[in-house]
């Protein structure tokens, strides 16, 4: 094949580990379309030392994650986590009807970052990649990592089991709510109670705090808890009150993690189940292609003239499959 002008992945991470503000975005579009180069670019940036500590923000849409996002990102700059004052942000588009001019919104609310070389913004959509949100995001992360940012905010919307699921998939997850009524019950029907390490109750210039909190207060006790009891933080975004407090509280909890040595715990569970799912991907696009297959085209028809059951006909696919089991 003819040499094509690609930049090899390798030489894409030493010019974004020297500061190139071109290399990083780069290397995040190839992991977010998939396929062989963003193999290559998930392979070297496992390899690399460092692992960024991530802060997941998932609430229901229009909570206020965004405007959030941002004064976290003053927090990250100014206080910092263990010392280190850059940070990274990835905002998950999850190209769901939810989210429509969610990027452009994300962008004006923390636009104030922009020209700042400490921060690095992204919004991250992964419709080319066939593992899904659950496999690109980690990549992404380990990206960030490799080329040395300490500190990782993910924005997601938590809605839909994806979502919910890569915004759980972080060191500490931030779950926001809104005041008024019904609003953490709404968070706990979306299964974000059981994924929060804390929670935001955010417009807390709004009516309804004290309700808001008293819900999640009264969940929480129904709930099975650890030795951390998720923390209940009351927040203005637009206005910057309480970000302090939750940035502590932030601290407090990866102090918790790393003292009891779940930190490591947890992220190996979370590696154990991304390769899971990298695994079903897999299989499924192998059993896809068989299925395509000619000696396999009798079973189909079979089961689709009611000859077979589903179960037959499954059992029948895989007794030629694997002939042992
Ligand atoms: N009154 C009040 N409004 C707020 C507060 N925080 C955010 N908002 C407003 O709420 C709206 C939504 O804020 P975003 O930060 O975009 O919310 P989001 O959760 O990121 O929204 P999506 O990404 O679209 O789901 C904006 O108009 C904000 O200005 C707050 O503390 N009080
Ligand atoms: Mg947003």
């Amino acid at each position: 094949m003819a040499a094509h002008r690609n930049v090899d992945a390798a030489s894409l991470f030493a010019r974004a580990r020297a500061g190139d503000r071109v290399a990083l975005p780069r290397l995040l579009s190839l992991v977010e379309r998939g396929g062989d180069r963003a193999r290559e670019v998930a392979g070297i940036a496992y390899r690399s030392p460092g692992q960024a500590y991530t802060v997941g923000i998932t609430g229901a849409p229009g909570s206020g994650k965004s405007t959030l996002t941002d004064q976290l990102i003053n927090q990250a700059r100014e206080r910092g986590l263990d010392g280190s004052d850059r940070v990274a942000v990835l905002a998950i588009d999850p190209s769901s009807p939810f989210s429509g001019g969610a990027i452009l919104g994300d962008r004006v609310r923390m636009q104030n970052h922009a020209l700042d070389d400490n921060v690095f913004i992204r919004s991250m959509a992964t419709r080319g990649h066939l593992g899904g949100l659950a496999v690109a995001v980690p990549d992404a992360v380990r990206v960030l990592s490799a080329v040395g940012v300490p500190v990782v905010l993910l924005e997601t919307v938590g809605v839909g089991q994806q979502e919910v699921a890569v915004a759980a998939a972080t060191d500490t997850t931030v779950v926001v709510v809104n005041p008024g009524w019904g609003d953490a019950i709404q968070a706990n029907k979306a299964g974000l109670l059981e994924i929060a390490d804390l929670f935001v109750i955010n417009k807390a210039d709004r009516p309804g705090a004290r309700e808001t909190r008293r819900d999640l207060e009264l969940m929480l006790e129904l709930t099975q808890l650890g030795d951390w009891r998720p923390p209940i933080v009351e927040t203005v975004a637009t206005a910057g009150n309480g970000v302090d407090a939750l940035w502590t509280i932030i601290g407090e909890h990866r102090a918790h993690l790393i003292e009891g040595g779940d930190l490591d715990e947890s992220r190996r569970r979370r590696l154990a189940r991304e390769f899971h799912q990298i695994l079903l991907t897999r299989v499924g696009q192998q059993l896809d292609a068989l299925l395509a297959e000619d000696r396999f085209a009798g079973v189909v028809a079979d089961l689709l003239s009611g000859v077979l059951d589903p179960y037959e006909a499954a059992d029948r696919l895989l007794d030629g499959l694997l002939p042992d089991a």
